[in-house]
């Protein structure tokens, strides 16, 4: 089989997020490397969602359009193909995975950072590429997934919502809602991806399982979500709004609780940039 298709196979399936803008020499971005957290996780980069990743640091290239022969080669960069045009971008998987799981503190959620639990992960740029598109890969702990809550923060301070008490309304955002919200469970060895676009709200996770149910690994194994802030305050719809921001520096992946009861723990996070 000739190489050529070899290669658009695997820039097509990297397409799965909108990545449209300026381009930009690979020149002028060529100091950018991925850079690994102090966690402990594996090293490398790892697939958030098992759908998008591209060929990064391997041995494909290509050239035209936007890239450089050299784009494909060098660390954490890769060209995606679409539509006869090429574009080089970069991505950077930073994992934190604690040597014993965050403990998510019951019951204490009341909107802020504050309330929650958070995993810090250090990210790597060159003070020129920006962010166009962030995806998320958790392993969590909790027999009660409607207590609760996820946010991101960027280096810049932006938060997004990802997940709010799927199963119930938390328009406030304050963890005062009333209700359980959904009875389903969550395990680490099941992780559930978040990207922008995916056809499953997060509000809608744990729908129709029963409370022994583990989200996907119970029918109808659903793993990737769309994010679903669910209050009327929320500053961010998605990961789309952390868009033109600088992917260098401290990035907070929390989780609360905001039902008593029942407690749960993070176990691992991945936390995907791409960069252009
Ligand atoms: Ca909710
Ligand atoms: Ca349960
Ligand atoms: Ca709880």
């Amino acid at each position: 089989m000739p190489l050529f298709p070899v290669f658009f196979a695997v820039f097509f399936a990297a397409c799965v997020l909108d990545r449209s803008g300026l381009r930009e020499p690979l020149d002028s971005v060529a100091s950018a490397a991925s850079v690994g957290s102090g966690g402990t996780g594996p090293s490398g980069p790892v697939s958030a969602t098992g759908s998008s990743g591209a060929g990064v640091g391997g041995s494909s290239t290509t050239s035209g359009g936007g890239c450089s022969p050299e784009c494909a080669l060098a660390d954490g960069f890769f060209c995606e193909s679409v539509m006869g045009s090429s574009e080089c971008w970069h991505r950077q998987d930073v994992t934190v995975e604690p040597d014993e799981p965050l403990a998510i503190e019951d019951n204490n959620y009341d909107g802020t950072l504050d309330s929650m639990n958070c995993l810090t992960f250090v990210a790597g740029g060159d003070g020129i590429r920006t962010v166009t598109a962030v995806e998320l890969r958790l392993g969590l702990e909790h027999e009660r997934l409607g207590h609760l809550v996820v946010k991101v923060q960027s280096p810049d301070g932006t938060i997004l919502t990802v997940l709010n008490r799927p199963g119930t309304s938390e328009p406030k955002d304050d963890g005062n809602s009333k209700g359980d919200g959904s009875a389903a469970n969550l395990a680490a060895d099941y992780p559930l991806a978040f990207r922008d676009g995916a056809a499953t709200s997060a509000e809608d996770m744990g729908k129709g399982l029963e409370d022994a149910d583990v989200v996907c690994k119970s029918s109808p194994n659903t793993c990737e979500f769309a994010p679903a802030p669910d209050s009327d305050d929320a500053s961010l719809e998605g990961f789309a709004g952390f868009s033109g921001e600088p992917p260098e520096g401290e990035w907070l992946v929390c989780a609360g609780d905001a039902v008593g009861m029942v407690e749960g723990t993070l176990a691992s996070a991945t936390l995907t940039l791409f960069s252009k």
